[in-house]
């Protein structure tokens, strides 16, 4: 076995959290670890580089605000960054702040233990590291554990076969290949186009349409980054001020679709349709308050479907049933298009199931397909699958896994009452994954950083989440999400994607203001809601 190493910290992921969280550590003089699974930076935007991958927050929002510098010497080439750009710029971030000295690539943690004796984490790699720590840090992301449904016969198929969420570095090549893609979320929206102009044929094995935005991508004119840049630190301030931390340079309509006429409302929809995106949303204040309200904007994308796609049986498959903006909304480029190619089909399996794979392909109930390739974009195992992959346990030996088998607790999802001097950026309970990441990762280890600062100043060595607090938290979250739309669908955000998990709407619903506001009173009242205390060795 190997030593015992003692750091101040273990963070756990090297992605956009990670990183900022060593550095903002390391300010504080504090001695930290990183352990990243991977062998470089990037979390997300390392394991994502199926074709097409892309961000659907714009590129002048989704970076970094803590350095002037940073933010005014990085140039982006497009409205919306593709995947290899971003990672280019995480590893720019890495290179420009030195981190990759504190950063151990290619080892992934299995287990980290609370030892109450000395208020210290023991946390363990899958290379036999050991490592003792006052705090741990999970900055491990909402989406990084895939979901690869349990198919029979994955090791019969001949042919390769890929996820989208962990693929390989040096590529796929397509070309006169025949490929499937199961699945048709954002991952499946955004490779499938790409796909398609490569492979021999192209299947697509859809479960449940979505609805997709065009993203209206295009390269950056010089005058508008200018402009940006001239007033940065005002224009993130907006975007903070937004309920998701971006968008604050488009119009968030106050009126009421049920206050305007067939023809205001369709000149509205196709206005906001025109801007790309989650702007779509925003044509109307109360899209997303009732069915009878969300019905016009799924109406209206319906009929755009069917203006795109030329096959009249493919449109109807396409066009969703569920409300528009309860599974997470996609952003394109060119997806409807796309089946149109004489190269593309798509196959419905709502009532007949993909059984699993054979040597030749894929297996529904009803007949089996063949292929060369098979490309599953079936998503991830959100917010809590990279928590409970590990063997996390707190005071008195209690598991995270069990803490958790009711749907995750946290409070304010940045600690859990049991897991004292752990902490979760972006955890369950947090605005996380219905906000600009980037945003809210910076505002929760800003929040953890002057938390660790406050501590060492006042000699304490233990915070722990009060249970009271923590279910006060859990109650308020579960309130404001009960009284949105977001429970009606099937949706990750509630692990309905995961069978067997429990169905919780997992992020904070109630907007990043509202919630970094609370943040801000917590502390200011002394870190109200969680216990500190002193003692523990150090
Ligand atoms: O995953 P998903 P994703 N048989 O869960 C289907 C972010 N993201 O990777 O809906 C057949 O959305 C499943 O069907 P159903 C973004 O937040 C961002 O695409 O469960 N099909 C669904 O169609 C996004 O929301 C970007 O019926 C099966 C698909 O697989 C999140 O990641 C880009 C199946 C999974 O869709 C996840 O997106 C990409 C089965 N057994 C991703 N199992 C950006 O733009 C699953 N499916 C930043």
């Amino acid at each position: 076995m190997s030593e015992v190493i003692e750091v101040d910290v273990v963070v756990v992921g090297a992605g956009f959290a990670g990183m900022y969280m060593l550095h903002k550590l390391r300010e504080q003089q504090l001695n930290v670890q990183v352990i990243e699974a991977g062998d470089d930076v990037g979390g997300t935007w390392y394991w994502n580089r199926y074709p097409g991958a892309r961000c659907d927050v714009e590129s002048m929002e989704y970076s970094y605000q803590f350095s002037e510098e940073l933010q005014q010497q990085w140039n982006w080439s497009e409205r919306y960054a593709a995947q290899p750009e971003i990672l280019k710029y995480a590893s720019h971030v890495a290179d420009r702040f030195d981190l990759r000295d504190n950063i151990q690539f290619e080892r992934r943690v299995v287990s980290a233990s609370f030892d109450e004796s000395c208020h210290k984490w023991l946390v363990t790699t899958d290379q036999g590291d050991r490592y003792k720590a006052t705090f741990c840090i999970m900055g491990t992301g909402c989406l990084s554990s895939t979901n690869l449904p349990d198919f029979a016969g994955l090791n019969d198929f001949k042919g390769n076969w890929y996820h989208t969420g962990q693929w390989p570095k040096e590529g796929v090549d397509f070309t006169g290949k025949r490929v499937a893609v199961v699945g048709t979320g954002s991952s499946a929206i955004q490779s499938i186009p790409h796909i398609a102009a490569q492979a021999a044929h192209l299947t697509v094995f859809q479960r449940t349409a979505n609805f997709s935005i065009p993203a209206h991508n295009g390269p950056l004119a010089d005058d508008f980054v200018r402009q940006i840049k001239s007033e940065y630190a005002e224009f993130r301030k907006e975007n903070r001020n937004m309920h998701g931390g971006f968008g604050s340079r488009f119009v968030r309509s106050k009126e009421s679709i049920l206050s305007v006429g067939d023809d205001e409302r369709e000149q509205q929809f196709e206005e906001n349709w025109a801007l790309g995106g989650f702007q779509f949303l925003n044509a109307f204040a109360d899209l997303s308050s009732s069915t009878e309200t969300n019905q016009f904007a799924a109406d209206f994308v319906r009929k755009k479907i069917r203006a795109m796609v030329d096959d009249e049986a493919t449109a109807t498959l396409l066009c969703p049933e569920q409300i528009i903006g309860c599974k997470r909304l996609c952003v394109d480029i060119d997806y409807y298009q796309t089946y149109n190619r004489p190269n593309v089909s798509l196959v419905s399996v709502k009532d007949n199931p993909i059984q699993g794979l054979t040597e030749n392909g894929l297996m529904t109930t009803e007949q089996e397909y063949e292929f060369d390739i098979i490309v599953f974009a079936t998503g991830f195992d959100a917010m809590t699958g990279s928590l409970l992959k590990m063997d996390i346990s707190g005071k008195d030996g209690a598991t995270l896994a069990d803490k958790w088998h009711a749907g995750p607790h946290t409070l304010l999802g940045l600690q859990v009452n049991g897991f004292p001097n752990l902490f979760t950026i972006s955890g369950p309970g947090s605005p996380s994954v219905l906000s600009n990441m980037v945003v809210s990762i910076q505002q929760h280890v800003d929040w953890i950083s002057d938390c660790i600062a406050h501590m060492r100043l006042n000699s304490f060595t233990y915070i722990e989440a009060e249970l009271a607090a923590e279910q006060a938290w859990v109650k308020h979250t579960n309130e404001i999400a009960d009284r949105t739309l977001y429970p009606t669908c099937n949706s990750w955000y509630l692990g309905a994607n995961i069978p067997g998990k429990v169905r919780v709407f997992m992020p904070y619903v109630g907007g990043l203001p509202a919630y970094a506001k609370k943040c801000d009173e917590v502390a200011k009242r002394g870190y109200e809601g969680f216990l500190m205390q002193s003692g523990g060795l150090r």
